[in-house]
């Protein structure tokens, strides 16, 4: 499959290409169901929200059974998989999760934050991964941009100050700080407006995502935080 194909197809579900590359066995990048050990792995998901307004209209979004956007994102995949010959692979549905954040810094040009979240230098914080496609090919990739992460020139480092309950104090993320916060009506100008600390990132503030999509993130962040 030529790149300029999937990217067709991708176009038909709101998702985007996120990069890609040559699996090492370092990597640990599961066998294709072929049991074929991957020549590329190319990485999908959202940018900026262009996924919303073809989630927000679907059928699992609406039918008011759990984990809509992982049922969507399933469906949708596994049809885009079939039609291009590849083997999809999901960050969700575990513990045991697959290094998805480890396989974007190989797949592009995305770093490390204050907050946990990898920063893009154009998308800032605003996006994420979907899916990984596992092909026995090589596919040609463009080469990687040469990029430096926004947070080394970040003066103030905004984001690390304007948590409520403190929960970046250099000490990795603390869930249950943000977790106690957001689950009590002090905590509503998270649900509501998105996480603060996110959102005080100057990088790409044309990028974040829209109110109803924020407020879907958080609802499920919240459900899904560890007890
Ligand atoms: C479990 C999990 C969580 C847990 C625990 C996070 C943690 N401290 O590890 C909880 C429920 C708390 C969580 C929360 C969030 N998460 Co989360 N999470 C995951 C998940 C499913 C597995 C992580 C894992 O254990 N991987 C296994 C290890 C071996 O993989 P790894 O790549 O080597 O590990 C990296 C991460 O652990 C990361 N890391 C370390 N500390 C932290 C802290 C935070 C907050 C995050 C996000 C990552 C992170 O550093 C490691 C090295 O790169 C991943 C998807 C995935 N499969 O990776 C998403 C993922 C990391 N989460 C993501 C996001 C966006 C969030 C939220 C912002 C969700 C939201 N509301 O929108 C929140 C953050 C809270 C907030 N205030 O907004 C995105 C990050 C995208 C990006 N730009 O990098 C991911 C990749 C999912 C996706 N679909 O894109 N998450
Ligand atoms: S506010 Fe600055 S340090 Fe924090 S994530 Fe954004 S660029 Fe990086
Ligand atoms: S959602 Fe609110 S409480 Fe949780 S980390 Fe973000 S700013 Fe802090």
């Amino acid at each position: 499959m030529q790149l300029s194909s999937l990217t067709t197809l991708l176009a038909a579900t709101g998702l985007a290409f996120r990069g890609g590359f040559c699996p090492d066995t370092i990597d640990g990048v599961p066998s294709r169901r072929d049991g074929k050990a991957p020549a590329t792995l190319i990485l999908v998901g959202d940018i900026g929200g262009g996924m919303w307004p073809f989630f927000s209209r679907s059928p699992e979004a609406n039918d008011g059974a759990p984990d809509p956007l992982d049922r969507w994102t399933r469906r949708v995949v596994d049809d885009l998989a079939a039609a291009a010959g590849a083997t999809p692979i999901y960050p969700f549905g575990g513990p045991p999760y697959w290094p998805f954040q480890r396989w974007a810094q190989r797949a592009e040009s995305v770093f490390p934050s204050p907050l946990g979240i990898l920063i893009h230098p154009e998308h800032g914080l605003w996006h994420a991964y979907r899916a990984a496609l596992a092909f026995a090919e090589p596919i040609g990739l463009p080469p990687r941009a040469a990029a430096r992460s926004p947070c080394q020139s970040c003066a103030g480092k905004p984001c690390l100050s304007a948590c409520p309950v403190g929960a970046f104090s250099g000490m990795g993320f603390a869930v249950d700080a943000c977790a106690g916060h957001i689950g009590q009506p002090a905590g509503e100008p998270c649900m509501t407006g998105g996480c603060l600390a996110r959102h005080a990132c100057p990088v790409a503030a044309d990028r974040r995502y829209s109110g109803p999509q924020t407020r879907f993130h958080m609802v499920a962040f919240r459900r899904a935080r560890p007890k």
